[in-house]
């Protein structure tokens, strides 16, 4: 149960984070299908941009299909719990096969089903100065967190862990270092901005799909951070503003890669990238950070 409490980040007085720890037993009984796609994430990484790519190329391209509910609906979110609504676990329940499954849990508390029936599943990882700073802004306007105080306060709270999901270094390691052993593709929100067809292609590959060349255009432009920022079923916008409060800060914020230069003091970038050389020694896993 500590274990649970530092890696979901229960760490606070939160009565979600208290939530999600007593739905743990569900959620760790989980029945996966074989044909499930998990789409596993650290927070702010790129979660939503990819479920929506899947749920277009899972309806061939239909975008009144992909506009049929929000996106937390179409893609249920595993771990999810919160007092009057059904939980991720329940809402996956009801949903038929083929289904996609987000989670943002580390590799090792994975329900050990997805393992048993031997499902896919795609990993985004994005640069750690960039989701830092993207996170900073969600816990100002996602309520179920508690206030990040000043950059240089949440800075320290991530170096140290202390945030929900536990160590992002833990997080995108342990993914790395599972990838052979399961069905997994490994991707990165860098090479999604940089190149999505390539990307796109790279996951048409790993699903075994064919999907026609315009079909492919079609999914991109559907899928570009300014048509899913307007679009209410990709956006967050219709999640009640006691849950989020797009005013102070939106979902859809900027989607680009080298924000954090805009935000890190030279001080604090040198604080950073020590401790990030300390805590990726060793590792093959490499990231772009500059815009
Ligand atoms: S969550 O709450 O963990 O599920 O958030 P997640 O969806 O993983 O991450 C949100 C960030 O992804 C950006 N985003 C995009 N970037 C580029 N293109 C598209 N289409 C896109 N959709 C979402 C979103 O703006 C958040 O990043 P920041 O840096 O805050 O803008």
């Amino acid at each position: 149960d500590e274990v649970l409490r530092q890696e979901l980040g229960c760490l606070h007085d939160i009565p979600l984070y208290k939530s999600f720890v007593a739905g743990w037993p569900q959620v760790e009984a989980f029945q996966a299908r074989h044909d499930d796609l998990l789409i596993a994430t650290y927070p702010k990484s790129g979660t939503t941009w990819l479920s929506e790519i899947l749920d277009a190329i899972y309806h061939d391209g239909d975008l009144e299909k992909c506009r049929r509910d929000a996106i937390y609906n179409r893609v249920p979110f595993l771990e999810m719990k919160a007092p009057g609504i059904l939980s991720g676990v329940e809402q996956l329940e009801k949903t038929p096969s083929p289904r996609l499954v987000k989670t943002h849990l580390p590799v090792h508390l994975l329900p050990a089903s997805f393992q048993e029936k031997d499902c896919k599943v795609i990993y985004m990882a994005r640069n750690a100065k960039d989701v830092v700073v993207s996170y900073y802004y969600f816990h100002q306007m996602a309520k179920i967190h508690p206030d990040p105080g000043t950059l240089s306060e949440f800075l320290q709270a991530f170096m140290d862990g202390k945030v929900a999901y536990g160590s992002w270094y833990k997080h995108v390691k342990g993914w790395w270092e599972k990838r052979h052993e399961k069905r997994l593709l490994y991707l990165f929100y860098e090479d999604m901005k940089k190149d999505p067809w390539g990307e796109v292609q790279k996951i048409l590959q790993f699903l075994g799909k064919e999907v026609a060349e315009e079909t492919v255009a079609r999914i991109l432009h559907h899928t570009s951070f300014q048509e899913m920022k307007k679009n209410p079923t990709a956006n967050y916008e219709t999640m009640p503003t006691t849950l989020m409060d797009h005013s102070l800060s939106p979902f859809m914020r900027k989607g680009i890669s080298g924000d954090w230069a805009n935000h890190f003091t030279v001080a604090q970038n040198e604080r950073f990238d020590q401790h990030y050389q300390q805590h990726m020694a060793g590792s093959d896993l490499c990231f772009q950070m500059e815009a």
